[in-house]
């Protein structure tokens, strides 16, 4: 659907408009009274978020993100589905799943009793997606934006068969400094260390930062809070529907490597916290069942 059609059905006046960035790609614009953000409907992929109340955006988005159909954009809540990592058995499938870079619908749009802005994206199955998914059934996400960012992501099984997802919503939260940042709300978890390897290891106190960190914590629903002694504010992120949580830098070498990390050093102003169901917590949606994801986002400073 093209942007006008969409403002046409789906605009809220003075909060939420469609355009088509210069890639082709559409946007959603969001902007009310309690903050902003902006969307691409290709994966369903929310780039940015700042409430009023925050002189710098909560959701970070590289300074060298690319927008191109098919492409993963670096940075915001990239949706991670139907699998987390790499595919089980195929090499060739694409890592993280196929979601985030394949065309959504919108099927609504409205405004919430307290002025935040809501909006629903389905996935729009196709032979593309069939071809690496083979099920029947409907992956929804619903963002509603305001002082806080919250995220429903819903997979509906309409088919017969039971299947099993890996899933995440793969956000890059926005910070000061890597080296000036804490995570708090993992201590005592296990989790899965994925760098040197895979090795199970359970958290000592507060997470801290000094090099490549990329950890898949398991068994765990809990609340985390990142602290930034040089923004001064602590973002917290409460879920319910993930039992894993992902925590990654990348650091400089694999920064550098990857190239789209904000040249010199954007990646220091970022760190993934990433609300998931992966690795030892896959979940099972059984025929006709529906499993929902849901993570909230907000940012207090002091
Ligand atoms: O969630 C952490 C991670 O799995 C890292 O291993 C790294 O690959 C990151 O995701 C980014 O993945 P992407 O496919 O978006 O480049």
């Amino acid at each position: 659907m093209s942007a006008a059609a969409l403002n046409t059905q789906f605009g809220i006046e003075g909060q939420l408009s469609f355009r088509e960035d210069a890639s082709g790609l559409v946007v959603a614009e969001i902007n009310n009274a309690q903050g902003r953000a902006s969307l691409c409907l290709q994966g369903a992929h929310l780039m940015s978020w700042q409430p009023a109340s925050q002189a710098v955006p909560v959701v970070w988005l590289s300074r060298d993100a690319k927008m191109a159909a098919g492409k993963s954009i670096r940075g915001g809540a990239p949706v991670c589905w139907p699998w987390f990592g790499a595919h089980a058995t195929e090499s060739s499938f694409p890592g993280h799943g196929y979601a985030r870079t394949v065309p959504w619908q919108v099927i609504e749009s409205g405004s919430e009793p307290n002025g935040a802005t809501r909006l629903t994206l389905r996935l729009v199955v196709s032979d593309k997606t069939r071809a690496q998914w083979p099920h029947d059934c409907n992956l929804d996400l619903t963002v509603i934006v305001g002082e806080t960012l919250r995220m429903e992501m819903t997979t509906e099984n309409t088919g017969a068969n039971d299947f099993v997802i890996g899933e995440a919503l793969h956000t890059y939260l926005q910070i000061g400094d890597i080296g000036a940042v804490r995570v708090t709300g993992l201590e005592g978890c296990e989790y899965w260390d994925k760098v040197g390897g895979s090795n199970l290891r359970r958290q000592d106190g507060a997470i801290g930062f000094a090099g490549e960190t990329d950890r898949v914590y398991i068994n765990s629903g809990a609340e985390c809070v990142i602290e930034d002694d040089k923004l001064k504010r602590r973002i917290h992120i409460a879920k319910s529907g993930s039992l894993s949580t992902v925590v990654w830098t990348p650091w400089t070498e694999k920064a550098n490597k990857m190239g789209d990390m904000g040249q010199p050093d954007g990646w220091r102003e970022m760190v993934c916290v990433e609300s998931a169901n992966a690795l030892d917590n896959l979940v099972t949606v059984a025929a006709g069942a529906r499993h929902t994801l849901i993570v909230e986002y907000g940012a207090v400073s002091f």
